[in-house]
């Protein structure tokens, strides 16, 4: 057996003649721009499977049915990969210069998750993965490896727990004592035999912090999430219309949430990333909703370029803007509103309905009746004749 990493932090000096596999990889980690990297056996313990399976059969992850397709293979790493011995776990840090939860109080701006302010995290670790994954066998001069990071089917949060990175906290995310809330994680799966690092304990004692700020009440007990409420999901995953009753609750925010993230007390140790790839792009801080309703596809996907947001296309991401709109307060983003009554895509002509409902109630209810009937989409016609018999809550200020 391979002996174990040195301490998680590194300093460049402590390193520069690399004595063991070990060091060389933590050393090679750190200078690929990774933030932590230790190591957990490749087999993760029954009940982290068990919850998962629990999860999956309530129906929690909602409309992603590749959680349930995938789920034994997600559940146990050996049944990913039997070969597999070990497990490295990387952390990147990108923590945020400033506090993200100010743009959620400007009702003219669109709220976008930390993560995906800048260019696209899933690029920028794979190549490095890959690129540690190379260096360790190299210098093993033995073995097999493989690189995860995020769409694999991988608990990566359990098994980075497991070696040692942080603790899943009550939002289920992984928390470090170092990095807070803002770490994205990757993984290595190898033939080799490398000795654990020590797994991490829970630090959230009785705080609860994360579960009382959520917006939607998306966590049925401590440690549990109910994608199916979680504005991440509703923002990102879901294809759909989103459901009526969630939409007050998100507010502005257009892509992804960090409530939960923001609000722990563990992110006072938090530190600004060292990555200059992952420094927000000033116009994604808060961009004005009516710029981003006026992006026609040519135009979403020059702005997203890179960015994860392009993934969602720009029918999901307008239905997003146009319920932030709704939620707005401010009367002249009706204008905006009214160009999308038309669209070619149902998802974004609901999104309208609503958003004029909220902002003209009045307006809404004089086109309703025609509009109707001339509308055959059963979900945009659902909205119609909710505006029609008033069944909408009055518009909320932000
Ligand atoms: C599916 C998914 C989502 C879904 C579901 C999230 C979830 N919590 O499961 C949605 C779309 C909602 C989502 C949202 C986000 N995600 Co996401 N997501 C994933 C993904 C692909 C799989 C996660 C998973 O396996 N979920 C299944 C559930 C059942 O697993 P679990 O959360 O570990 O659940 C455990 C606990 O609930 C526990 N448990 C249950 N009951 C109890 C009781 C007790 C007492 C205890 C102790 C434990 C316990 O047991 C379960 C099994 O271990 C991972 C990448 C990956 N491959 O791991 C990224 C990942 C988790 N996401 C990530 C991020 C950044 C986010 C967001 C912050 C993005 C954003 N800003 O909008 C939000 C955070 C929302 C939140 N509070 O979780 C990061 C998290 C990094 C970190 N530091 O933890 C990951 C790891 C991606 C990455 N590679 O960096 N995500
Ligand atoms: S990301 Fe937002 S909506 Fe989802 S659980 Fe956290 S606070 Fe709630
Ligand atoms: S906010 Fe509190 S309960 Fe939630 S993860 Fe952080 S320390 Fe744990």
């Amino acid at each position: 057996m391979i002996p174990p990493l040195p301490p998680a932090k590194m300093s460049t000096q402590d390193c520069e003649t690399p004595p063991t596999l070990h060091d060389a990889l933590r050393l090679k980690a750190h200078r690929l721009g990774f933030d932590l990297c230790r190591v957990a056996p490749a087999h993760l313990p029954p009940e982290i499977g068990e919850r998962l399976r629990e999860w999956v059969q309530s129906g929690a992850q909602g409309g992603m049915d590749w959680m349930a397709d995938t789920l034994e293979r997600r559940a146990d790493p050996q049944a990913l990969w039997s070969e597999a011995r070990s497990v490295i776990l990387l952390g990147v840090n990108y923590g945020p210069e400033s506090d993200p939860l100010e743009v959620l109080v400007q009702p003219k701006s669109g709220a976008i998750s930390v993560y995906a302010r800048h260019r696209d995290y899933h690029d920028l670790i794979k190549g490095r993965l890959k690129e540690l994954a190379a260096f360790l066998l190299k210098r093993a001069g033995q073995g097999e490896a493989k690189v995860f990071v995020d769409t694999a089917p991988v608990m990566e949060k359990p098994l980075a727990q497991l070696a040692g990175l942080g603790w899943q906290g009550k939002h289920t995310n992984l928390v470090s004592r170092d990095f807070g809330s803002w770490l994205f994680l990757g993984a290595i799966f190898t033939t080799l035999d490398l000795t654990p690092d020590a797994p991490e304990k829970d630090h959230c004692g009785n705080c609860r912090a994360c579960l009382d700020i959520c917006p939607t009440q998306a966590f049925p007990e401590p440690n549990r999430l109910d994608a199916r409420r979680c504005i991440s999901y509703l923002t990102i995953e879901h294809k759909g219309p989103i459901p009526h009753e969630f939409r007050s609750a998100i507010g502005n925010r257009i892509y992804g949430c960090d409530d939960c993230l923001a609000v722990c007390p563990w992110n006072k140790f938090a530190q600004t990333t060292r990555e200059m790839k992952l420094v927000a792009r000033a116009d994604l801080n808060s961009p004005s909703l009516a710029m981003l309703s006026r992006l026609d596809d040519a135009a979403f996907r020059a702005f997203f370029a890179g960015s994860p947001i392009k993934r969602i296309g720009r029918t999901r991401f307008l239905r997003n803007v146009l319920i932030a709109i709704g939620n707005s307060g401010v009367p002249s983003l009706g204008l905006e509103v009214l160009r999308h009554l038309d669209d070619p895509a149902p998802l974004i002509r609901g999104a309208a309905i609503w958003a004029l409902w909220r902002l003209e109630p009045v307006r809404a209810q004089a086109q309703a009746w025609l509009a109707l009937k001339q509308e055959a989409d059963p979900d945009v016609r659902e909205e119609w004749a909710r505006v029609m018999d008033g069944r909408q809550s009055p518009p909320t200020a932000l």
